[in-house]
């Protein structure tokens, strides 16, 4: 196994390409990138991790973020330009605590930045803030998105100009206590032999600040066409959903939360069902593992985090980025983060 893992892993890290990538910002802790290319730069949206005295548990409680900053880059390898303060829970009248692992898209000139907070009530909802800087700041709308709840919202463009928003998580990002459509009390999960929960997708509205359609299962087949079960632990989705596309095929990719894993499963519609195939990043140095994937001047870039910056601490974190490669069939070529 790597020296890089955490945890049991169950690839032959001997397949994987080691990578030993910088952290792109040192003077703050950041984590949960999702980066994108607009006005010619990359453009990164990440969380803002801070120690805040909070223990440990599995519901991450200790990821009690409660900012964003964006950031910027020219470049690969160039400066990484720090915008500064762009939302604070302050100033979100519905949320309460815990800004997690936000996402950006641009329409018609105008920013949004997707959040997952907890209300008032401590139930996860995603909010959504605009700007017409993809730099920001951004103004929160007074609501969280009608319809919405869990964490880790993603929104990806297609080419026809539908946007999509992926989101869920399981554990702390609450997806389970949504089995019925209503919020459930208390934590339930499905059998090990049974499917497993499923992240979830919505179109948004024209406005981009709601859904148009009520949030549907996106599914993940195995290789028999099987959804993959609550017990397939190595391969089934836990959070940190993502997408993108590449000649035509569209790539999901997720954490396996206490597998530690990047892994991925393609499809030929937004809506799935998506065909497991593979692991993209093995386990980092810290619990969680969080990516995002973007083409930048012709080549496709992983952004991703760790905690060797704060020697290992799992909730003080650091984003990176590395080149992504793909097999000639599409494939995309396993990674290792080396431990610094
Ligand atoms: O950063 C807080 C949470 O940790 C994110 O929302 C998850 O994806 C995990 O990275």
């Amino acid at each position: 196994t790597s020296e890089s893992t955490v945890d049991s892993v169950s690839v032959n890290s001997e397949e994987a390409e080691m990578v030993e990538a910088e952290p792109l910002v040192k003077d703050l802790y950041t984590a949960d990138p999702s980066a994108h290319v607009f006005e010619d730069k990359i453009y990164i949206y990440p969380s803002h991790d801070f120690d805040s005295g909070i223990p440990e548990d599995d519901l991450g409680n200790h990821f009690n973020m409660k900012d964003y900053h964006v950031y910027s880059m020219d470049s690969v390898g160039g400066e990484v330009t720090d915008h500064g303060v762009v939302l604070d829970v302050e100033d979100v009248p519905w949320a309460k605590r815990q800004m997690w692992a936000p996402d950006a898209a641009e329409k018609d000139g105008n920013y949004y930045l997707y959040f997952p907070a907890k209300d008032k009530d401590d139930i996860f909802r995603i909010g959504v803030a605009v700007s017409d800087d993809p730099a920001g700041p951004f103004k929160p709308e007074a609501e969280a998105i009608k319809g919405s709840f869990s964490i880790d919202p993603s929104v990806f463009q297609d080419e026809d100009g539908s946007y999509y928003m992926y989101f869920g998580g399981i554990w702390g990002g609450q997806l389970q206590r949504w089995q019925t459509g209503e919020f459930a009390g208390e934590d339930t999960y499905p059998a090990d032999t049974s499917a497993a929960l499923q992240p979830k997708i919505a179109k948004l509205s024209e406005d981009m600040t709601s859904f148009a359609e009520a949030p549907k299962d996106v599914q993940i087949l195995d290789e028999n066409g099987e959804l993959l079960t609550n017990g397939d632990n190595d391969r089934r989705f836990f959070e940190a959903a993502w997408v993108h596309k590449m000649n035509g095929k569209y790539y999901l990719s997720y954490s396996t939360g206490d597998t530690h894993k990047i892994v991925y499963a393609t499809a030929d519609d937004p809506y799935g069902p998506f065909t497991y195939q593979g692991v993209i990043l093995n386990p980092v140095l810290g619990w969680t593992n969080h990516h995002s994937i973007v083409k930048y001047n012709g080549k496709w870039y992983l952004f991703f985090h760790d905690s060797s910056l704060s020697g290992g601490k799992t909730y003080l974190r650091s984003v990176k980025m590395t080149e992504l490669k793909f097999n000639d069939d599409g494939s995309i070529k396993t990674l290792d983060a080396m431990v610094q």
